[in-house]
């Protein structure tokens, strides 16, 4: 099945990411955004899944979701089946499993991430294709993506998963601005940075992100143990921003930092589903 045109084909293998403009129908972009909001209501009460906050300058606001498959059927199918496995099975060359799933919210003031690569964070296998599905239009202003210019096989020099100032002062980026209904696949070798959003609307992206079927289904080996390094290592990382990954990457503040704004939202800052 072709499903990537040769101009896309090509944009994937120089560049590592490839960008698929209204890929989706508008009644599945309304589904999944209902569903999204179904999820960021589990953050704020006694609901499952894995959920971080952080400090903006309009108060504490949620900043991501993970772990919420096993507990919301309707998003699992459409994350399995689709026009994502098709497209996996293609950039794959064979069936892809899912590894783990995760929606960056970044409200207005959110924070955005360091330059990384997200291989450096995916232990268990050693090469992994991601799905951004935009809800919201990302633009420059409110903290698209930007990719680097130049697809990468290995992991580059880096200090807990920002990649080192010599190879950033070489490196030449693009952002890709996205609207809802498009899909961007990009590796997991391929090094990526946003912004903070500095517009007045949220800007939510859902990552899925996949392995090769042949490496084995390391989905519940990964969330066992992301969440034994959070346990030992807590959620701030050394750089003093909120923790959200192996990578210390994430540049949003934790909530309990002092500010001028005072907390408006829910003050905990990650809860883990016991199941
Ligand atoms: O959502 C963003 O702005 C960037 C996300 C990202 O790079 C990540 O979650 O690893």
């Amino acid at each position: 099945m072709k499903l990537l045109t040769p101009k896309q084909r090509e944009q994937w293998e120089a560049r590592g990411f490839v960008l698929l403009p209204q890929a989706l129908e508008s009644e599945t972009v309304r589904e999944l955004t209902r569903w999204v909001e179904e999820i960021e209501v589990w953050s704020r009460g006694d609901g499952p899944g894995l959920h971080h906050f952080e400090q903006t300058d309009r108060g504490p606001r949620i900043a991501r979701s993970e772990n919420f498959d096993p507990h919301h059927p309707a998003i699992s199918a459409f994350m399995r089946g689709g026009i994502l496995a098709d497209m996996l099975a293609d950039l794959l060359g064979e069936p892809a499993v899912l590894f783990k799933e995760k929606i960056n919210y970044k409200y207005p003031g959110g924070g955005g991430f360091f330059p990384h690569q997200d291989a450096s964070a995916y232990h268990f296998a050693d090469h992994h294709i991601s799905c951004m599905v935009p809800l919201d239009s990302a633009t420059v202003e409110s903290g698209c993506l930007w990719f680097a210019s130049d697809r990468q096989e290995g992991l580059l020099p880096n200090q807990d998963g920002r990649i080192s100032e010599a190879w950033l002062r070489q490196a030449r980026w693009e952002p890709v601005e996205v609207t809802p209904g498009d899909l961007v696949f990009f590796d997991s070798y391929a090094p990526h940075k946003s912004d903070t959003n500095r517009s007045d609307s949220p800007r939510r992206l859902i990552y899925l992100t996949y392995n090769a079927a042949s490496k084995g289904d390391l989905r519940e080996t990964y969330y066992r143990d992301k969440r034994a390094q959070f346990e030992a290592a807590g959620d701030e990382g050394p750089s003093g921003h909120v923790l959200m990954s192996i990578n210390d990457d994430f540049l949003g503040l934790p909530v309990d930092r002092p500010t001028a704004t005072p907390p408006a939202h829910p003050t905990q800052k990650r809860r883990t589903s016991s199941s």
